[in-house]
């Protein structure tokens, strides 16, 4: 008795076998990556036509400017108001959509200080060009 004498159903179970487990590694691969530290500070972004505006923790709001401690971890909760946008901070490879409906969450803690460019990176109207925030990092 060899091989091809075995069931067809096998062959099927074991691809199916196969499907699950690399679905279930690219599912801990992503949960990986958005896992934030336990002590990140939560930012709520907000996108919209055609500026940025964040919230920290403690409720202070900024417009078009954000301020983070440097060596801090962040963990930005990224939403729109309206179109698609995309929240980036090329400088720290920081980049996430910003989509109505949802939230979206990226994580970063910067290891440098000094002031940084935020920009969208989707295009979203006639103004996309100057959607742009400043980033300050403070402390040494
Ligand atoms: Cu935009």
């Amino acid at each position: 008795m060899g091989h091809s004498n075995w069931p067809e159903w096998i062959y099927v179970a074991v691809v199916i076998a196969l499907l699950v487990y690399v679905g279930a590694e690219a599912w801990n691969i992503e949960n990986l990556i958005d896992h934030a530290p336990e002590d990140a500070e939560i930012i709520k972004v907000t996108a919209q036509q055609w500026f940025w505006s964040f919230e920290h923790a403690d409720g202070t709001k900024e417009i078009g400017e954000l301020h983070l401690k440097k060596d801090h971890a962040y963990k930005f909760e990224i939403h729109s108001k309206d179109v698609n946008h995309n929240f980036n901070i090329p400088e720290f490879l920081v980049l996430m959509d910003a989509v109505p409906g949802r939230i979206n969450t990226v994580w970063f803690s910067p290891n440098e200080s000094g002031e940084f460019d935020i920009q969208c990176r989707e295009y979203c109207g006639l103004i996309h060009y100057n959607m742009r925030a400043k980033l300050f990092v403070e402390g040494s």
